[in-house]
């Protein structure tokens, strides 16, 4: 460890650790469910971490939450009902806000700390929490989801921190259940699914189970998020039985300069050439994810 360097050191990651330089720790504690920091970094500016990983930089988030988020979205006609799992900072909810489209967004955090520090440190990523159609649950998403008992949704955002901690089921096949019981059908499901540098078996344990349980398409995207691990960072997008979704080919698009947003402006990384790009996959990751 090097003093005055925050270094992201974890077994999910053995033998590696991206570092940034730290220029103030601006808060530290300790919720029900892990450890919050904040810190201002020399060059990504304010950095969050959960249990000593970083969950989004203010330099590099846009390109984490704006794939999260319209990746999906720009997939199906007309998304009205989205349900946002994870996510406490507020960036995927500033982003399904600039789809005009959308009538309701709930969104199910676990840790009320992520939301007021972000609300304190992160106001143009908690912004989201702006807009009037979010309701906002604290308490567990999958308790939330085993509680939705009609196909209520359009979309489904599972934006959740990596398999270790609060999030180990929001990984798991009995979840990914829920939440096709939850979809409408032709409905879509995006969730993070980590790097095929760094978690190809997780990545494939996830594939095979969607495969199982989603009956319209399944499909891995991927993006480069510098302060992630391995500096990528996927998503697997599946849609339900019935009107068929072409994740490759958005019917959806978004507007660059899109004036529903209540906040930021343009969008600062999607488009819809990066959206077809992104399913594009390396020949290694391809060859385990198609064989599936
Ligand atoms: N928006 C980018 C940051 C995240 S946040 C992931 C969120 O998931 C955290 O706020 C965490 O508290 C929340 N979370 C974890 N488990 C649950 C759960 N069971 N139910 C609801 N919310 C949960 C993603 C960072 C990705 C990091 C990649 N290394």
């Amino acid at each position: 460890v090097i003093p005055g360097w925050f270094s992201e050191i974890s077994p999910m990651w053995p033998g590696e650790a991206h570092s940034l330089k730290v220029e103030k720790i601006l808060f530290q504690g300790k919720s029900e469910y892990q450890n919050v920091m904040v810190f201002q970094s020399l060059s990504y500016g304010k950095v969050l971490v959960l249990d000593g990983v970083i969950q989004l930089t203010e330099r590099d988030e846009c390109a984490y939450q704006e794939m999260i988020t319209h990746l999906p979205l720009c997939s199906i006609p007309n998304p009205k009902k989205v349900l946002v799992i994870g996510g406490g900072d507020g960036g995927v909810l500033r982003e399904v806000s600039r789809h005009s489209s959308v009538e309701q967004i709930d969104i199910c955090e676990i840790d009320g700390m992520v939301v007021d520090v972000s609300k304190q440190y992160f106001p143009d990523v908690a912004v989201g929490y702006e807009d009037p159609r979010v309701t906002l649950h604290i308490g567990d998403g999958v308790a939330f989801l085993k509680a939705v008992t009609e196909a209520t949704y359009d979309a489904i955002i599972v934006d959740s921190s990596d398999p270790i901690g609060p999030a180990q089921e929001l990984f798991e096949k009995p979840f990914f259940e829920s939440i096709a019981k939850a979809l409408r059908p032709g409905g879509v499901v995006c969730t993070q699914a980590e790097s095929i540098w760094l978690h190809m078996h997780i990545i494939e344990d996830i594939v095979t189970n969607c495969h199982q349980i989603f009956k319209g398409s399944v499909n891995y995207a991927w993006t480069t998020v510098p302060t992630y691990p391995s500096g990528v960072i996927g998503f697997m997008l599946c849609s339900t039985e019935g009107p068929p979704v072409d994740f490759k080919h958005p019917v959806n698009p978004l507007d660059a300069n899109n004036s529903h947003s209540m906040v930021n402006g343009p969008l600062k990384f999607y488009n819809s050439e990066i959206h077809s790009a992104a399913f594009c996959l390396p020949s290694f990751a391809k060859k385990v994810i198609d064989s599936k």
